[in-house]
């Protein structure tokens, strides 16, 4: 038994380099097969419901004792006929609006879109900062950044999709809609 363990030893010793190199071989090809797999769930996430595709639904972050937060994704319809999205519901808040901006005696506003807003046939729709967007209203907590969070949008002939927004940082893409004043 004694006379075993400096061979177990030197076999051991022999052993390591190899076992070291085919581990980091192992290691690089797992890391490989995880980046890959990681990069088009980071890029972009995408749903589907009826003819619709619904792209990257992202929210910011917001300071502490925000009360709204905003939502925004691409809309693609592959239909032939038009559909709409009339409303929207989300985990953490208690409402959520579609709003458009526009210029009004030369102030930027905004105002909830009367009767959903349309999506064409063949056509495709982006909210985003500045333009179309949601408002999460009345929040329940803070989004924070690196989170998703559970949404509900309804389309009239597609019906009801899950989506997920992905929580970027505050200063994400911020163009005009930061410091809007919310009438509530
Ligand atoms: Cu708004």
């Amino acid at each position: 038994m004694s006379n075993l363990l400096p061979k177990a030893r030197a076999f051991a010793l022999r052993g390591q380099p190899q076992l070291g190199l085919r581990q980091r071989l192992a290691f690089a090809a797992l890391f490989v097969v995880l980046l890959l797999a990681c990069i088009p769930a980071a890029i972009a996430h995408e749903f589907k419901v009826g003819d619709l595709e619904i792209e990257h639904p992202w929210s910011r972050a917001t300071p502490p004792g925000a009360k709204v937060a905003g939502g925004y994704f691409t809309v693609t319809n592959k239909g032939s006929v038009p559909d709409r999205l009339l409303s929207i519901s989300s985990e953490i808040s208690d409402k959520a609006e579609l709003h458009e901006m526009g210029v009004k005696d030369g102030v930027m506003t905004m105002r909830p879109v009367e009767g959903g807003l349309e999506i064409p046939a063949g056509g495709k729709i982006a909210l985003k900062p500045g333009a179309y967007h949601l408002m999460f209203t009345g929040l329940k907590r803070q989004p924070k950044q690196g989170e998703k969070f559970a949404a509900t949008l309804t389309f009239e002939k597609a019906g009801s999709v899950k989506v997920e927004f992905a929580v970027e940082g505050m200063g994400e893409t911020g163009s005009g809609d930061m410091d809007m004043d919310h009438a509530e």
